[in-house]
């Protein structure tokens, strides 16, 4: 049995039709899990696939949902408090000293899907107030298909694979320590450039965003990690013109301040002590959140590595970073 600290990684609510599923599934011992699976092009812990099948079997999407999706430790925390307080600006103005991002972690005000298809299978999601907020971090590919018929809105957020990379690896090690202990960065690297990483390939999940977004921009809104960072007050106006909020150019630098990660990191309920139902503390959500700050991680040939799969793989996509 694992020790991990986080219920996404342990197989103890496996249902039985998930087991038989898994059993006959592709697997590969990764880092972080013991075993992870392969399903529908992704390889996946046990817990999490489960959340999968459970949500493309339940979920009903509304037409008027907003899905926020990205892979791991790609700016999913930050998205969600900026989401959040942009489309409940009537409700909690940001000004007020009662938001509730005050108090709580945005991952407790926004369900995370198939994290909340495993842990409480009985949630029920018509009960959420209309604009139903919501983030995943399944693949275009696998979405229920509601998701994909309906006239939802999808926010994708995208993060440069290195800082994702490294912004993983310190997380997976808080999360389970014993497990990821002596396991070489250089083979991590290795697995993520393969795709044979946990949630991964990289690759595939952005390039069908990033497509998606080109071919249908109504339905799809890709923004960047560093144009988050670098542009914080003009993203969120782009993100709440894709989401017809109307004018929002006086509350903007009031929600860029109270989702900053300063604001956000320092609050009582993302530091010590604060935990999600899975385990996962709080504080482990706020690292550095830097842009390029893979460089005090990698080595000089592990960057060069990711480097030269991320040219290949975006190769003719127009897709770059340049951190
Ligand atoms: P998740 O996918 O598991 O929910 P996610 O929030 O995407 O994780 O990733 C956490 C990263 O976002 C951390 O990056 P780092 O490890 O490189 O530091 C974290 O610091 C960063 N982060 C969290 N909140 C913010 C924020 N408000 N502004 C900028 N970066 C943030």
């Amino acid at each position: 049995m694992s020790s991990s600290s986080s219920s996404y990684l342990r197989d103890e609510d496996l249902t039985q039709e998930t087991r038989d599923l898994i059993s006959s599934l592709p697997s590969e011992k990764g880092w972080l899990v013991s075993q992870m699976y392969q399903f529908q092009g992704r390889w996946h812990t046990q817990a999490l696939l489960q959340g999968l099948l459970q949500c493309q079997k339940h979920f009903e999407a509304k037409d008027s949902d907003i899905i926020l999706v990205t892979n791991p430790k790609s700016g999913t925390t930050w998205l969600k408090a900026l989401v959040f307080s942009l489309i409940n600006r009537h409700k909690f103005p940001v000004s007020s000293g009662d938001h509730p991002l005050l108090v709580t972690n945005p991952h407790l005000l926004i369900p995370f899907l198939e994290g909340v298809y495993y842990e409480s299978p009985n949630f029920d999601f018509t009960e959420l107030p209309s604009p139903r907020l919501m983030n995943t971090h399944i693949s275009l590919l696998s979405l229920p298909e509601s998701v994909k018929s309906s006239s939802c809105k999808i926010v994708y957020c995208c993060r440069n694979p290195k800082d994702m990379f490294v912004s993983l690896w310190h997380f997976g090690k808080k999360l389970a320590r014993q497990e990821t202990a002596d396991y070489p960065i250089e083979k991590a690297v290795e697995a993520f450039c393969q795709g044979k990483f946990i949630g991964g390939p990289f690759w595939d999940h952005v390039l069908e965003y990033w497509y998606a977004s080109l071919e249908n921009p109504n339905k799809v809104l890709f923004v960047t990690y560093e144009e988050l960072k670098k542009q914080t007050g003009d993203t969120i106006k782009r993100i709440a013109e894709f989401l017809g909020c109307g004018f929002i150019e006086e509350e903007v630098g009031g929600i860029v301040k109270l989702c900053s990660f300063e604001s956000l990191s320092s609050l009582e309920a993302n530091r010590e002590g604060g935990k999600l139902p899975n385990g996962v503390e709080t504080k482990d959500f706020f690292r550095k959140g830097e842009v390029g700050g893979w460089r005090d991680t990698l080595s000089e040939s592990l960057a060069e590595e990711i480097d030269r799969t991320m040219e290949e793989k975006f190769q003719g996509s127009r897709l770059k970073f340049s951190c």
